[in-house]
């Protein structure tokens, strides 16, 4: 979060930072695209708030009726350096102009290098590290499990309950719902366990962290066998699976125990990578050092961009030529990753994002207090939640949480919705969100919540 009176350039100066609502949403040239979408984009391609976007930038969006909604939802954790943050811009320019490919399995240029160094020195670890770069997220869990597999000669993946991993093939085997992610695009790969993970709010009985890793490495031992298990891949912090914390203790025991095992731990920080929780990296938190980190989401200011950073020996271990693909490390996201690291350092983003906690959560505390209906108020940083149930029940309420983001976009404020239940708020501001934009989000909020009715306009 940025003070309103930072004068940083970090959105285009002319873009206005406040909501502004100046046709219904979705306006009518919206409707219009909306028209000729329907003609051409494929059904299964949905969009959650169908307002077609002009320009972005700082904590706003301007669709193509002139709105301006707060952007709570950072296009899900990407642009958190700010949407066409300026310093990205530039570089993205620059670096276009220069040239716009090669093929780094083709001919090599430094910026993939210098991506790969700035990895190396901000993943949690000081042990010697290698990465490797591709184009997704989902890209970057293949490879972590191809990386896991040639180095210890085993077969089997252990994903957690609520995980999701990605849409190919493998990741779609490792991700843990099925609408809409897997239904009918079956069969998925083998050689997948998955074991219980900690989710505070909905055990039976309180559990301790430490006790919770126990019972997922029984349920992997009886059920898969130690010595089997390649790699254990797990988000530190549940992302599309409804932004679940566990109880402090889950991740440091089940790293210890694969690092007694020979089991190659994965973090899959693609969603809480990259200053969004308040650390450059979630794991950082419990200090826990991963075998192999999987980032993408946040990277590179918005371009598309991934990564699997890890230890020399693992990712050296596979044989030359076994990693890669045409345009893995692109040089122009490359450039934007750069220039995106280097604001994300320098306006310390990750202070901004616990500077966001400090603001939201009293206030959704509050709000939860009056509202039966919220169960829960969890998240670190910049990546925070409330879970919706029916009151006095711990029964999920999708309707509700649907209401809410709905007509939370009606009034001009992009939040997102997740969680296996469907039942979860979250919020993914970009860091560099006002302090004012973001008061005036939960304003909106709190009147959608309560059924208040307030100005729709700021
Ligand atoms: N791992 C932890 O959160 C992507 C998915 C949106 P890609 N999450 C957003 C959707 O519905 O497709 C994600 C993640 C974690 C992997 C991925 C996959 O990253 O860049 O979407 O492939």
């Amino acid at each position: 979060m940025t003070s309103d009176s930072d004068t940083r350039p970090l959105a285009a100066p002319d873009l206005a930072q406040v909501r502004r609502l100046v046709t219904a949403v979705p306006g009518p040239r919206s409707l219009e695209l909306a028209a000729r979408r329907a003609a051409t984009v494929a059904g299964g391609v949905t969009s959650t708030l169908p307002v077609y976007v002009a320009r972005a930038g700082g904590g706003v969006l301007e669709d193509v009726d002139g709105n301006t909604f707060i952007d709570l939802g950072s296009g899900i954790a990407v642009t958190s350096v700010g949407n066409a943050a300026p310093a990205v811009v530039a570089a993205v320019a620059g670096q276009a102009a220069d040239f716009t490919h090669t093929c780094f399995m083709i001919t090599p240029y430094e910026e993939y290098v210098a991506v790969c160094e700035a990895l190396a020195r901000l993943t949690p670890g000081d042990h010697d590290k290698r990465s490797m770069l591709v184009n997704s997220g989902a890209e970057a869990v293949e490879n972590a499990v191809k990386i896991a597999r040639r180095a210890t000669g085993r077969d089997a993946v252990v994903v957690f309950e609520h995980a999701y991993h990605g849409r190919t093939n493998l990741t779609m085997a490792m991700t843990a719902k099925a609408m809409p992610y897997k239904t009918g695009f079956g069969p998925f790969a083998g050689e997948v366990y998955r074991a219980p993970v900690s989710y505070p709010l909905r055990e039976p009985a309180a559990i301790s962290g430490p006790d919770a890793a126990a019972r997922a490495i029984a349920v992997i031992e009886k059920q898969v066998g130690a010595d089997q298990v390649a790699a254990l891949v797990i988000e530190p912090i549940l992302g599309e699976g409804g932004f679940v914390v566990p109880a402090p203790g889950f991740l440091p025991a089940l790293a210890a125990w694969a690092r007694a095992n020979g089991i190659v731990f994965v973090a899959d920080e693609v969603q809480t990578g990259f200053a969004r929780t308040g650390t450059m990296f979630a794991c950082e938190h419990e200090g826990v050092v991963p075998d192999l980190v999987t980032m993408a989401k946040g990277i590179a200011g918005g371009l598309p961009l991934a990564a699997v950073t890890g230890r020399a020996e693992l990712m050296n271990a596979v044989h030359g030529g076994g990693l890669g693909g045409t345009f893995g490390g692109s040089p122009v996201a490359c450039a934007a990753a750069l220039a995106a690291i280097e604001l994300y350092e320098s306006a310390d983003l990750a202070g901004a994002a616990r500077a966001i906690e400090a603001r939201m959560v009293p206030r959704l505390r509050a709000l939860a207090a009056r509202t039966p209906a919220i169960a829960e108020v969890r998240g670190r940083g910049a990546m925070l939640a409330i879970e919706l149930v029916r009151p006095g029940t711990l029964e999920p309420d999708a309707a509700e949480t649907a209401r809410i983001a709905r007509e939370c976009a009606q009034r001009g404020v992009i939040v997102l919705t997740c969680g296996t239940f469907g039942n979860v708020l979250r919020f993914l501001p970009p860091l560099v969100i006002t302090a004012g934009l973001l008061d005036d989000a939960l304003d909106v909020l709190e009147s959608v919540v309560t059924g208040a009715v307030v100005g729709g306009q700021g």
